[in-house]
């Protein structure tokens, strides 16, 4: 267990927690590589980069969060270099000097002054509920509610770009008994070849594991008729986001169409989408992601309509670092009905973690960690090492 600091601020006459102003925000851009390359419809990845965002408290607290994206500019609209400016240059600015405690107030106050920029607003809200949490020495889940469990199934994703490659991965991955639920990230090439490669996948593995794809709205409506049927035939139990993200008529003429379950990932940017994808029945399931929905509170509220709209429900990634996946761990063990797992596996697919005590993964599942705010310390040397602007020895020959 790391030690993590934690700080008596609660006035023990009244209960009431003593002022403690947000005095400094600061953000480091990491960049560090990953295990192999990560084939997606739109990108590969082969180094993933994460805004940190430290904030430091008058009484000397300090709350750390992250906002990360997917293949710089080719998954969403913010890139990294874009979320680092966003905080620098217009959240910093109007928190400083706020209480820390007021967190509500907080997001108000970002939400007033900056549209959109959902991953730099979550990225600051997280660094903020951390630290109050660790004021008042309490995991940030106990501010949501509590958790209601210790550990989640946890997807991997196989996109090593060659059927043959993710079949050794996935039958290693059983062996190992760390995951047993697949998703496979197609749409680069052909309707035809990614059916084929699915379905070789699905036999290999046969009943040791399930098998879901991830098209980032690569395919047309038609491309995605013919893919949703010929995917259900070789055993794929759900597709995500086969369509482009705003086109929720498709979204919802594919889910009534066929038995395979439809998921909304990129079409999911906060509760407002989540009650337009519920209005439209433009999907069976919803991947929540802490940082597309633009923090961990506007993340409770996508679940809440989750919930409430009957959707199954799928703890998502942006393929964040330890450190964005503690924070959203934290969210995720205070609900009940994660029916198709999670996929929080973004520090397995990094050569390193910031971290100083990694998460643990075990049994198919992600464990909780324990302990106040999110439960996560960083590495320091890990971070200095990452860090975009370190200074580099080139040696010349
Ligand atoms: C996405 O689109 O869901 C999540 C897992 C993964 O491999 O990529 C991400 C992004
Ligand atoms: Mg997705």
């Amino acid at each position: 267990m790391p030690i993590l600091q934690t700080y008596a601020n609660v006035d023990p006459y009244t209960g009431v927690l003593t002022l403690s102003k947000i005095e400094l925000i600061e953000t480091i851009i990491l960049d560090i590589p990953t295990i192999r390359g990560h084939v997606l419809s739109m990108a590969t990845m082969r180094i993933q980069t994460a805004v940190l965002v430290q904030i430091k408290f008058s009484d000397g607290s300090v709350g750390i969060g992250e906002g990360t994206t997917i293949g710089g500019l080719s998954y969403g609209p913010e890139s990294p270099e874009g979320i680092r400016s966003a905080i620098d240059t217009y959240i910093a600015p109007v928190l400083h000097g706020r209480c820390g405690n007021d967190v509500n107030g907080a997001i108000q106050c970002i939400d007033k002054s900056v549209k959109g920029n959902r991953i730099a607003k979550s990225a600051v809200e997280c660094a903020l509920w951390d630290a109050l949490g660790k004021r008042l020495a309490v995991p940030v889940a106990q501010l949501f509610g509590g958790s209601v469990t210790s550990e989640m199934p946890v997807a991997w994703t196989l996109a090593s770009g060659n059927s043959d490659t993710d079949i050794a991965e996935a039958q290693k991955m059983i062996a190992m008994r760390r995951h047993n639920i697949f998703k496979l990230k197609i749409g680069k090439r052909s309707v035809r070849e990614d059916v084929a490669h699915v379905g070789r996948i699905k036999k290999a593995i046969g009943d040791e594991g399930s098998i879901r794809v991830d098209i980032n709205q690569a395919w047309s409506l038609a491309d995605a008729r013919w893919g949703l049927k010929g995917l259900q035939d070789v055993g794929c139990e759900l597709v995500e986001q086969p369509v482009q993200a705003r086109d929720r008529m498709a979204m919802a003429e594919l889910t009534s169409s066929y038995e395979i379950a439809v998921m909304a990932d990129e079409a999911l940017n906060g509760p407002e989408d989540a009650l337009a994808v519920a209005t439209d029945k433009a999907a069976d399931v919803l991947a929540v992601k802490v940082a597309q929905s633009g923090g961990l509170k506007r993340a409770s509220e996508v679940l809440a309509i989750g919930q409430a709209a009957g959707f199954g429900l799928y703890g998502g990634t942006m393929l964040e670092t330890g450190l964005g996946t503690a924070a959203a761990l934290q969210l995720f063990s205070t609900i009940e009905t994660f029916r198709w797992g999670t996929e929080l596996f973004g520090p397995l697919l990094l050569t390193a973690d910031i971290l100083a005590e990694p998460i643990v993964y075990q049994d198919f599942c992600v464990k909780l960690p324990v302990g106040p705010g999110i439960a996560a310390g960083l590495d320091p040397d890990k971070v200095a090492f990452y860090r975009r602007d370190r200074e580099r020895t080139s040696i010349v020959i």
